[in-house]
């Protein structure tokens, strides 16, 4: 009887000494918990309206953003060393058959931009009517350059031009660009090209009107380029 007593208590202390060493090895070989991080747990429910706070503040952050890099970008073409603004301009129309300097006359093209809100304005060119078709506006500038880049500044019914020509200083004309103006807002049309072979000091813009209904109106054209 006692000899029972003494195998049975051998056992249970032999087997718990197996089971504790199962069960170290478990913890050894068991992946080691992921330190706690402030992204991993999804917050309780007692946390939501923080969360969208947290939300709300991400979307004002990046609106803030993107408002930040469009005035940075409008600043950076304002002031290229490069960039010409044109001081010649002639139209196929314009609003109210505007002449000279009147409001939304082809002169309104000159100089720098000056229209701060995507909208009518009388510091634009418009065309005569909103959206007969084909229009084009013919720009002079006061230095001939090889020419990198045009960029125009559409400020109303964004997205209608079409083609960009350059002219040589022979008159020649070449396309510089030509195809779908994915412009919206008040925004550049940025149109960069290998450094021309010639040198230019005029441009001109055609726009497919009936493309954005409604009024179609530019701000700015800048003329990019190095005089060698
Ligand atoms: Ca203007």
């Amino acid at each position: 009887m006692r000899y029972r007593f003494v195998c049975c208590l051998l056992s249970v202390v032999l087997l718990s000494v197996a089971c504790n060493k199962k069960s170290s090895d478990a913890q050894s070989q068991a992946p080691q918990p992921a330190p706690a991080t402030t992204s991993s747990p999804a917050p309780a429910p007692a946390n939501a309206p923080a969360a969208a706070d947290a939300t709300v503040a991400t979307a004002e952050t990046t609106s803030k953003l993107a408002a930040a890099d469009w005035a940075i970008k409008q600043d950076e073409i304002k002031n290229d060393p490069n960039g010409q603004w044109a001081i010649e301009a002639t139209a196929s129309s314009a609003y109210n058959d505007a002449k000279g300097t009147a409001s939304y006359s082809a002169n309104q093209v000159t100089g720098a931009p000056n229209v701060d809100k995507y909208s009518d304005a009388t510091t634009a060119w418009a065309p005569k009517t909103e959206d007969a078709g084909i229009e084009w506006l013919d720009l002079k500038y006061p230095r001939p350059v090889h020419a990198t880049a045009v960029r125009i500044r559409e400020s109303d019914g964004s997205g209608a031009v079409i083609k960009v020509e350059l002219f040589d200083e022979q008159g020649t004309a070449y396309t510089a660009w030509a195809g779908n103006d994915p412009t919206t807002d008040l925004n550049y049309l940025m149109v960069n090209l290998p450094k021309t072979a010639y040198k230019t000091a005029r441009v001109k813009i055609t726009l497919a009107t009936n493309v954005i209904p409604g009024w179609n109106e530019i701000d700015a054209v800048q003329l990019v380029g190095t005089d060698q």
